[in-house]
Protein backbone atom coordinates (compact mmCIF):
# COMPACT_ATOMS: atom_id res chain seq x y z
CA UNK A 1 0.00 0.00 0.00
CA UNK A 2 0.95 3.51 -0.82
CA UNK A 3 0.99 6.01 1.96
CA UNK A 4 -0.15 9.39 1.02
CA UNK A 5 2.85 10.90 1.53
CA UNK A 6 4.62 8.28 -1.02
CA UNK A 7 1.33 9.28 -3.36
CA UNK A 8 2.27 12.84 -2.99
CA UNK A 9 5.87 12.52 -4.05
CA UNK A 10 5.29 10.08 -6.94
CA UNK A 11 3.05 12.92 -8.38
CA UNK A 12 5.33 15.57 -7.61
CA UNK A 13 7.85 13.83 -10.09
CA UNK A 14 4.98 12.64 -12.72
CA UNK A 15 4.81 16.36 -12.60
CA UNK A 16 7.79 17.67 -12.70
CA UNK A 17 8.85 15.48 -15.97
CA UNK A 18 5.48 17.16 -17.48
CA UNK A 19 7.54 20.53 -16.19
CA UNK A 20 10.26 19.78 -18.50
CA UNK A 21 8.88 19.22 -21.37
CA UNK A 22 6.99 22.47 -21.17
CA UNK A 23 10.27 24.40 -20.04
CA UNK A 24 10.88 27.69 -21.87
CA UNK A 25 12.56 31.09 -22.14
CA UNK A 26 11.16 34.07 -20.56
CA UNK A 27 10.93 37.12 -21.94
CA UNK A 28 14.10 38.52 -20.46
CA UNK A 29 17.71 38.46 -21.18
CA UNK A 30 21.31 39.32 -19.15
CA UNK A 31 24.30 40.41 -20.85
CA UNK A 32 26.99 39.03 -19.02
CA UNK A 33 30.56 41.26 -19.19
CA UNK A 34 32.02 39.73 -22.34
CA UNK A 35 31.87 39.37 -25.65
CA UNK A 36 28.66 37.36 -27.00
CA UNK A 37 27.11 37.51 -23.46
CA UNK A 38 23.76 38.29 -23.97
CA UNK A 39 21.96 35.44 -22.24
CA UNK A 40 18.01 34.36 -21.97
CA UNK A 41 16.79 34.04 -18.45
CA UNK A 42 15.00 30.82 -18.51
CA UNK A 43 12.29 28.94 -16.53
CA UNK A 44 12.89 25.08 -15.18
CA UNK A 45 11.27 22.83 -12.85
CA UNK A 46 11.79 23.72 -8.71
CA UNK A 47 13.97 26.84 -10.38
CA UNK A 48 13.44 30.41 -9.95
CA UNK A 49 14.29 32.63 -13.14
CA UNK A 50 17.84 31.13 -13.95
CA UNK A 51 20.33 32.42 -16.77
CA UNK A 52 20.52 29.87 -19.16
CA UNK A 53 23.70 28.60 -21.02
CA UNK A 54 22.65 25.75 -22.87
CA UNK A 55 18.90 23.88 -22.66
CA UNK A 56 20.15 20.15 -24.06
CA UNK A 57 21.29 19.33 -21.73
CA UNK A 58 20.12 22.11 -19.04
CA UNK A 59 22.70 24.80 -18.13
CA UNK A 60 21.79 27.17 -15.92
CA UNK A 61 24.00 29.86 -14.10
CA UNK A 62 22.90 31.31 -10.77
CA UNK A 63 22.20 35.28 -11.30
CA UNK A 64 24.99 36.68 -8.61
CA UNK A 65 22.40 38.97 -6.80
CA UNK A 66 21.53 35.71 -5.27
CA UNK A 67 24.75 35.82 -3.39
CA UNK A 68 24.07 38.70 -1.89
CA UNK A 69 21.33 37.04 0.75
CA UNK A 70 23.51 34.94 2.74
CA UNK A 71 26.45 32.16 2.98
CA UNK A 72 23.78 29.12 1.52
CA UNK A 73 22.54 29.41 -2.03
CA UNK A 74 18.95 28.31 -2.16
CA UNK A 75 18.07 25.10 -3.80
CA UNK A 76 15.57 26.83 -6.03
CA UNK A 77 18.52 29.27 -7.48
CA UNK A 78 21.70 26.64 -7.66
CA UNK A 79 23.10 26.26 -10.60
CA UNK A 80 23.40 23.44 -13.39
CA UNK A 81 25.29 22.13 -15.38
CA UNK A 82 25.54 19.08 -17.45
CA UNK A 83 27.81 17.21 -20.38
CA UNK A 84 25.25 14.59 -22.01
CA UNK A 85 21.52 15.57 -23.05
CA UNK A 86 19.94 12.12 -21.76
CA UNK A 87 19.06 13.77 -18.46
CA UNK A 88 17.23 11.82 -16.36
CA UNK A 89 14.25 13.78 -15.46
CA UNK A 90 11.94 10.70 -13.86
CA UNK A 91 13.68 8.59 -11.81
CA UNK A 92 11.14 6.83 -9.21
CA UNK A 93 12.94 7.13 -5.36
CA UNK A 94 11.54 3.86 -4.43
CA UNK A 95 13.19 1.50 -7.46
CA UNK A 96 16.40 4.10 -7.60
CA UNK A 97 19.32 1.46 -6.22
CA UNK A 98 22.96 2.25 -5.94
CA UNK A 99 25.37 -0.55 -6.56
CA UNK A 100 29.11 -0.60 -4.82
CA UNK A 101 31.07 -3.22 -6.69
CA UNK A 102 34.88 -4.34 -7.95
CA UNK A 103 37.27 -5.04 -5.66
CA UNK A 104 35.00 -5.04 -2.33
CA UNK A 105 34.69 -8.79 -0.56
CA UNK A 106 30.55 -7.93 -0.38
CA UNK A 107 28.94 -6.27 -3.38
CA UNK A 108 25.83 -4.20 -2.65
CA UNK A 109 23.00 -3.00 -3.80
CA UNK A 110 21.54 -0.23 -1.67
CA UNK A 111 17.85 1.20 -2.20
CA UNK A 112 17.64 4.88 -1.54
CA UNK A 113 15.66 3.59 1.81
CA UNK A 114 18.89 1.33 3.38
CA UNK A 115 20.68 4.72 2.86
CA UNK A 116 18.29 6.58 4.68
CA UNK A 117 18.88 4.25 7.48
CA UNK A 118 22.49 4.63 7.76
CA UNK A 119 24.00 7.21 10.17
CA UNK A 120 23.82 10.87 8.71
CA UNK A 121 25.83 13.65 8.56
CA UNK A 122 25.98 16.94 7.10
CA UNK A 123 28.68 19.16 5.86
CA UNK A 124 28.25 22.87 4.54
CA UNK A 125 30.23 22.95 0.92
CA UNK A 126 30.83 25.21 -2.23
CA UNK A 127 30.21 23.53 -5.29
CA UNK A 128 31.85 25.17 -8.29
CA UNK A 129 32.03 24.17 -11.86
CA UNK A 130 35.94 24.24 -13.01
CA UNK A 131 35.03 26.18 -15.75
CA UNK A 132 32.56 29.39 -13.52
CA UNK A 133 33.94 33.03 -14.82
CA UNK A 134 35.70 31.21 -17.95
CA UNK A 135 33.68 33.90 -20.15
CA UNK A 136 36.33 36.20 -18.93
CA UNK A 137 39.57 34.70 -20.11
CA UNK A 138 41.82 36.86 -22.51
CA UNK A 139 42.39 35.28 -24.92
CA UNK A 140 39.25 33.44 -24.86
CA UNK A 141 38.91 29.50 -24.68
CA UNK A 142 36.49 27.52 -25.44
CA UNK A 143 33.77 25.74 -23.38
CA UNK A 144 30.94 27.06 -21.91
CA UNK A 145 30.97 30.90 -21.82
CA UNK A 146 30.43 31.07 -18.09
CA UNK A 147 29.90 34.14 -15.71
CA UNK A 148 30.36 33.97 -12.01
CA UNK A 149 27.20 32.31 -10.66
CA UNK A 150 28.65 28.58 -11.74
CA UNK A 151 28.74 28.44 -8.01
CA UNK A 152 26.50 27.84 -4.81
CA UNK A 153 26.96 26.78 -1.33
CA UNK A 154 24.66 24.55 0.72
CA UNK A 155 23.95 22.19 3.59
CA UNK A 156 24.30 18.53 2.15
CA UNK A 157 23.14 15.89 4.14
CA UNK A 158 23.70 12.16 3.83
CA UNK A 159 26.33 9.27 4.82
CA UNK A 160 29.86 9.19 4.43
CA UNK A 161 31.33 7.39 1.28
CA UNK A 162 33.38 5.80 3.84
CA UNK A 163 30.68 4.19 5.81
CA UNK A 164 28.84 2.49 2.50
CA UNK A 165 32.96 1.33 1.71
CA UNK A 166 33.87 0.17 4.97
CA UNK A 167 30.40 -2.23 4.42
CA UNK A 168 31.32 -3.24 0.96
CA UNK A 169 34.88 -4.27 2.65
CA UNK A 170 37.30 -2.70 -0.05
CA UNK A 171 40.33 -5.20 -1.01
CA UNK A 172 43.32 -4.41 -0.22
CA UNK A 173 45.52 -3.26 -3.53
CA UNK A 174 42.45 -0.82 -4.28
CA UNK A 175 43.94 1.96 -5.92
CA UNK A 176 40.84 4.35 -7.09
CA UNK A 177 36.98 4.65 -6.68
CA UNK A 178 35.09 5.10 -10.11
CA UNK A 179 31.45 6.94 -9.78
CA UNK A 180 28.65 6.92 -12.48
CA UNK A 181 25.27 8.41 -12.58
CA UNK A 182 22.06 7.71 -14.52
CA UNK A 183 22.55 10.38 -17.21
CA UNK A 184 24.08 8.87 -20.29
CA UNK A 185 24.74 9.73 -23.83
CA UNK A 186 22.46 10.17 -26.35
CA UNK A 187 25.03 8.86 -29.06
CA UNK A 188 27.08 5.47 -28.18
CA UNK A 189 30.02 7.35 -29.40
CA UNK A 190 29.99 10.10 -26.94
CA UNK A 191 31.88 8.80 -23.39
CA UNK A 192 29.57 8.01 -20.50
CA UNK A 193 29.56 10.72 -17.76
CA UNK A 194 32.71 8.97 -14.95
CA UNK A 195 34.88 10.38 -12.44
CA UNK A 196 37.30 8.87 -10.14
CA UNK A 197 39.09 9.65 -6.78
CA UNK A 198 42.25 7.73 -5.20
CA UNK A 199 40.99 5.58 -2.51
CA UNK A 200 42.63 7.11 0.80
CA UNK A 201 40.67 10.31 -0.82
CA UNK A 202 37.87 7.91 -1.57
CA UNK A 203 37.84 6.72 2.46
CA UNK A 204 38.71 9.90 3.90
CA UNK A 205 35.18 10.73 5.84
CA UNK A 206 34.08 14.09 4.25
CA UNK A 207 33.43 12.91 1.37
CA UNK A 208 29.76 11.90 0.80
CA UNK A 209 26.80 10.70 -0.62
CA UNK A 210 24.11 13.13 -0.53
CA UNK A 211 20.25 12.84 -0.49
CA UNK A 212 19.55 16.10 1.16
CA UNK A 213 20.39 19.56 0.14
CA UNK A 214 19.31 22.88 2.75
CA UNK A 215 16.29 20.65 4.60
CA UNK A 216 15.16 19.44 1.27
CA UNK A 217 15.24 16.70 -1.32
CA UNK A 218 18.01 17.15 -4.11
CA UNK A 219 16.69 19.23 -6.68
CA UNK A 220 16.13 16.70 -10.43
CA UNK A 221 18.48 18.97 -11.71
CA UNK A 222 21.32 19.07 -8.86
CA UNK A 223 21.01 15.15 -8.85
CA UNK A 224 17.86 13.47 -7.27
CA UNK A 225 18.23 11.02 -5.42
CA UNK A 226 21.56 10.90 -4.43
CA UNK A 227 24.85 12.72 -5.99
CA UNK A 228 28.43 12.66 -4.34
CA UNK A 229 29.92 15.37 -2.60
CA UNK A 230 33.34 15.98 -2.64
CA UNK A 231 34.23 19.01 -0.19
CA UNK A 232 36.97 21.90 -1.54
CA UNK A 233 36.90 20.15 -5.00
CA UNK A 234 35.33 21.36 -8.52
CA UNK A 235 32.35 19.92 -9.11
CA UNK A 236 33.57 17.55 -11.91
CA UNK A 237 34.13 15.60 -9.40
CA UNK A 238 29.91 15.55 -7.57
CA UNK A 239 28.54 13.33 -9.93
CA UNK A 240 24.71 13.71 -9.97
CA UNK A 241 22.05 10.56 -10.16
CA UNK A 242 24.86 8.64 -8.94
CA UNK A 243 24.03 4.65 -8.96
CA UNK A 244 27.60 3.12 -9.59
CA UNK A 245 30.57 2.89 -7.10
CA UNK A 246 33.50 0.81 -8.90
CA UNK A 247 36.30 0.34 -6.65
CA UNK A 248 39.26 -0.26 -8.91
CA UNK A 249 42.76 -1.69 -8.59
CA UNK A 250 44.10 0.35 -11.10
CA UNK A 251 44.02 4.42 -12.30
CA UNK A 252 40.41 4.57 -13.74
CA UNK A 253 41.36 5.40 -17.48
CA UNK A 254 37.89 7.17 -18.68
CA UNK A 255 37.79 10.25 -21.29
CA UNK A 256 36.43 12.59 -17.80
CA UNK A 257 39.30 11.80 -16.27
CA UNK A 258 42.28 10.90 -18.92
CA UNK A 259 41.52 13.59 -20.93
CA UNK A 260 39.36 16.04 -20.11
CA UNK A 261 39.39 18.53 -16.78
CA UNK A 262 43.00 19.02 -16.98
CA UNK A 263 45.27 21.87 -15.85
CA UNK A 264 48.77 21.87 -16.88
CA UNK A 265 51.14 20.63 -14.81
CA UNK A 266 53.23 23.82 -13.98
CA UNK A 267 53.47 26.51 -10.75
CA UNK A 268 49.99 27.40 -10.45
CA UNK A 269 48.56 25.26 -12.97
CA UNK A 270 48.80 27.81 -15.54
CA UNK A 271 50.68 28.84 -18.47
CA UNK A 272 52.00 31.48 -21.32
CA UNK A 273 48.39 32.54 -22.66
CA UNK A 274 47.98 30.97 -25.91
CA UNK A 275 50.30 28.18 -25.32
CA UNK A 276 49.42 24.52 -24.89
CA UNK A 277 51.06 22.61 -21.50
CA UNK A 278 53.40 20.06 -21.87
CA UNK A 279 52.22 17.93 -19.14
CA UNK A 280 48.80 17.90 -17.52
CA UNK A 281 46.93 16.40 -14.24
CA UNK A 282 43.18 16.27 -13.51
CA UNK A 283 42.24 19.29 -11.88
CA UNK A 284 41.13 18.84 -8.05
CA UNK A 285 41.29 21.57 -5.58
CA UNK A 286 39.39 24.87 -5.73
CA UNK A 287 41.42 28.33 -5.56
CA UNK A 288 40.88 30.53 -3.40
CA UNK A 289 38.50 33.45 -4.47
CA UNK A 290 36.25 36.44 -3.15
CA UNK A 291 33.81 38.35 -4.50
CA UNK A 292 32.08 42.15 -3.44
CA UNK A 293 28.19 40.37 -3.98
CA UNK A 294 26.09 44.43 -2.81
CA UNK A 295 28.34 46.38 -5.92
CA UNK A 296 28.21 45.25 -9.32
CA UNK A 297 31.20 46.13 -12.67
CA UNK A 298 30.16 49.99 -13.44
CA UNK A 299 27.72 50.74 -10.62
CA UNK A 300 27.00 54.09 -9.50
CA UNK A 301 26.90 54.84 -5.64
CA UNK A 302 26.39 57.87 -3.65
CA UNK A 303 28.66 60.03 -2.00
CA UNK A 304 29.38 59.13 1.56
CA UNK A 305 29.21 55.81 3.93
CA UNK A 306 28.53 52.66 2.28
CA UNK A 307 29.41 49.54 3.58
CA UNK A 308 30.63 46.99 1.37
CA UNK A 309 29.78 43.28 1.55
CA UNK A 310 30.63 39.90 0.01
CA UNK A 311 31.51 36.37 0.21
CA UNK A 312 35.09 34.44 -0.29
CA UNK A 313 36.41 30.49 -0.15
CA UNK A 314 38.69 28.25 -0.79
CA UNK A 315 39.29 24.72 -0.81
CA UNK A 316 38.81 23.77 2.99
CA UNK A 317 41.99 25.38 4.65
CA UNK A 318 39.86 28.22 5.53
CA UNK A 319 39.78 32.22 4.76
CA UNK A 320 42.61 33.75 6.90
CA UNK A 321 41.87 37.56 5.32
CA UNK A 322 39.80 39.36 2.96
CA UNK A 323 40.85 42.98 1.76
CA UNK A 324 39.40 45.49 0.28
CA UNK A 325 41.01 48.27 -2.29
CA UNK A 326 39.67 51.68 -3.34
CA UNK A 327 42.13 52.90 -5.24
CA UNK A 328 42.83 50.49 -7.59
CA UNK A 329 44.96 48.34 -5.37
CA UNK A 330 47.48 50.70 -4.19
CA UNK A 331 45.98 50.33 -0.60
CA UNK A 332 44.48 47.49 1.34
CA UNK A 333 42.20 47.40 4.07
CA UNK A 334 41.29 43.93 6.40
CA UNK A 335 37.36 43.55 6.60
CA UNK A 336 35.76 41.92 8.74
CA UNK A 337 34.96 38.10 8.32
CA UNK A 338 31.74 36.82 9.57
CA UNK A 339 31.37 33.55 11.64
CA UNK A 340 32.57 30.48 9.89
CA UNK A 341 29.80 28.11 9.04
CA UNK A 342 32.08 25.47 7.73
CA UNK A 343 35.33 25.53 6.09
CA UNK A 344 34.27 24.39 3.08
CA UNK A 345 31.47 27.26 3.18
CA UNK A 346 31.41 30.91 1.75
CA UNK A 347 32.53 33.47 4.08
CA UNK A 348 30.40 36.71 4.19
CA UNK A 349 32.45 39.47 4.87
CA UNK A 350 31.68 43.12 5.17
CA UNK A 351 33.77 46.33 5.12
CA UNK A 352 32.49 50.14 5.61
CA UNK A 353 34.16 52.74 3.19
CA UNK A 354 33.96 56.33 2.84
CA UNK A 355 33.37 57.48 -0.78
CA UNK A 356 33.67 61.24 -1.86
CA UNK A 357 32.32 61.89 -5.53
CA UNK A 358 34.79 60.34 -8.27
CA UNK A 359 35.79 57.35 -10.17
CA UNK A 360 36.94 54.47 -7.97
CA UNK A 361 38.36 50.63 -8.98
CA UNK A 362 37.18 48.19 -6.01
CA UNK A 363 38.77 45.54 -5.67
CA UNK A 364 38.58 42.78 -2.92
CA UNK A 365 41.29 40.40 -2.32
CA UNK A 366 41.40 36.27 0.03
CA UNK A 367 43.68 34.83 1.83
CA UNK A 368 43.24 31.39 3.04
CA UNK A 369 44.66 29.75 6.00
CA UNK A 370 47.42 28.25 4.00
CA UNK A 371 48.70 30.98 2.57
CA UNK A 372 47.29 30.98 -1.10
CA UNK A 373 46.71 34.90 -2.15
CA UNK A 374 44.79 35.67 -5.27
CA UNK A 375 46.77 37.00 -7.58
CA UNK A 376 46.61 40.42 -9.04
CA UNK A 377 46.78 39.34 -12.64
CA UNK A 378 44.96 36.75 -13.60
CA UNK A 379 46.95 33.13 -14.61
CA UNK A 380 45.55 31.04 -17.48
CA UNK A 381 45.33 27.75 -19.07
CA UNK A 382 43.79 26.22 -22.25
CA UNK A 383 40.64 24.87 -20.64
CA UNK A 384 39.77 28.12 -18.63
CA UNK A 385 39.58 26.83 -15.57
CA UNK A 386 40.58 28.10 -11.87
CA UNK A 387 40.00 31.36 -12.61
CA UNK A 388 40.87 33.19 -9.40
CA UNK A 389 42.17 36.82 -10.37
CA UNK A 390 41.36 40.09 -7.56
CA UNK A 391 37.76 41.36 -8.97
CA UNK A 392 37.57 44.77 -9.63
CA UNK A 393 34.65 46.76 -9.57
CA UNK A 394 34.47 50.16 -11.47
CA UNK A 395 32.19 52.75 -9.72
CA UNK A 396 31.29 56.21 -10.06
CA UNK A 397 30.44 58.10 -6.55
CA UNK A 398 28.27 61.24 -7.40
N1 LIG B 1 25.69 12.64 -13.55
C1 LIG B 1 26.36 13.77 -13.74
N2 LIG B 1 26.94 14.35 -12.69
C2 LIG B 1 27.63 15.50 -12.85
C3 LIG B 1 27.80 16.11 -14.12
C4 LIG B 1 27.18 15.47 -15.23
O1 LIG B 1 27.26 15.91 -16.37
N3 LIG B 1 26.46 14.30 -15.00
N4 LIG B 1 28.53 17.27 -14.22
C5 LIG B 1 29.46 17.58 -13.14
C6 LIG B 1 29.95 18.96 -13.15
S1 LIG B 1 31.16 19.33 -14.30
C7 LIG B 1 29.56 19.90 -12.23
S2 LIG B 1 30.23 21.45 -12.22
C8 LIG B 1 28.56 19.57 -11.20
C9 LIG B 1 27.48 20.62 -11.13
O2 LIG B 1 26.56 20.34 -10.13
P1 LIG B 1 25.11 21.00 -10.16
O3 LIG B 1 24.55 20.79 -11.54
O4 LIG B 1 24.33 20.36 -9.09
O5 LIG B 1 25.32 22.46 -9.87
O6 LIG B 1 27.94 18.31 -11.43
C10 LIG B 1 28.87 17.30 -11.76
N5 LIG B 1 28.18 16.05 -11.73
MO1 LIG C 1 31.76 21.53 -14.07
Amino acid sequence: MLDRRELMKRAGVAALATGFASTRALADTVTLPFDNGERPIVSYPQKRPMIGLTSRPPQLETPFSIFNDGPITPNNAFFVRYHLADVPLNIDPDKFTLAVKGKVDKPLTLSLKDIRKLKATEIVAVNQCSGNSRGFFTPRVAGGQLGNGAMGCARWHGVPLKTVLDMAGVQAGAKQVAFGGLDGPVMDTTPDFAKALDIDHASDGEVMLAYGMNGEDLPVLNGFPLRLIVPGYFGTYWVKHLNEITVLDHEFDGFWMKSAYRIPDTPNNSVEPGTAPKATIPINRFTVRSFITNVTDGAKLKAGRTVLKGIAFDSGKGIKEVAVSTDGGNTWVPAKLAHEIGKYSFREWKLPVKLAAGSYELKVRATSNAGEVQPAEPRWNPAGYLRNVVETYRVTVA
